[in-house]
């Protein structure tokens, strides 16, 4: 009942033309497909092309940010109207490199998913726990209050709108994934909490994985039942790899 979602997050990488090309032959690989909903989010510089390129595909847009604000004195930020304008039906919230480097805390993840909901924008908002929190035995109070503080206000429909990306810290980027049994027991963990916090919304939200998804490891992600999609970095960079994860095939 819930359609998967694969969401390419392209981070700081592609200028504009090569942003294109990359969509060019993804168009053509994944054009057949309609039991995955296929996302694909680029950074600021290319949504307006990449929306000219992907128009009548089977390709969403999204931004990979986004500031709460309407307008204003804010230099350096991007407005919910203006990622709209430019094509975004999707942005990625509170992902763990913004909290890391950019100083968001689950205060602003909340006021940027309020912002993208109130907008019409789907928000993936990113949840997940570092190493050390995991080594504390700490993952599940921490991802808890990730959910409960980011996802707090919404209403009982935006709740079943909104998706949810688990990516855990230390498999970003790492090469490590979460065996797809640790992933389906933080899965499961959130669509508790969701359900306590948003009641029959539990079964309508989608909770995508995130680090170090792969060809490789896919399709046993992808078996789990509380598994609905990826966020995808490293592998969503080439349009063979991209399509290969989604089409969960090696
Ligand atoms: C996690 C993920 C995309 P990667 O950040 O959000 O990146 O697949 O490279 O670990």
């Amino acid at each position: 009942m819930r359609k998967p979602l694969m969401a390419g997050n392209w981070k700081m990488n592609k200028t504009v033309s090569e942003s294109v090309s990359i969509i060019k032959a993804l168009k053509g690989a994944v054009g057949g497909v309609s039991d995955v909903e296929i996302l694909i989010c680029p950074a600021f510089t290319a949504l307006y092309e990449v929306n000219n390129e992907i128009k009548g595909s089977n390709i969403n847009l999204g931004a990979q940010n986004l500031f709460w604000e309407a307008k204003g004195a804010f230099t350096g930020e991007i407005s919910t109207a203006m990622i709209r304008d430019a094509g975004c039906s999707y942005v990625i919230v509170g992902h763990s490199e913004r909290r890391q480097y950019f100083g968001e805390t689950d205060k602003t993840v909340n006021k940027k998913t309020k912002a993208a909901l109130a907008a019409d924008i789907t928000p993936i908002v990113c949840v997940g726990e570092t190493l050390k929190e995991r080594e504390n035995n700490v993952t599940f109070s921490v991802i808890e209050k990730q959910v409960r503080d980011g996802l707090a206000d919404i209403t009982l429909q935006q709740a079943s709108l909104t998706v949810i990306a688990y990516e855990p810290v230390w498999a970003i980027g790492t090469g490590k994934t979460a065996t797809p049994d640790q992933a389906q027991e933080v899965h499961s963990f959130i669509r508790k909490i969701y359900a306590q916090m948003y009641k029959e919304s539990a079964e309508k939200v989608r909770i995508l994985y995130g680090g170090s998804v792969n060809p490789g490891n896919v399709s046993d992600l992808m078996k789990k039942s509380d598994i609905d999609g990826g966020l995808v970095g490293g592998a969503s960079l080439e349009a063979e790899s991209f399509t290969k994860l989604v089409k969960y095939s090696k």
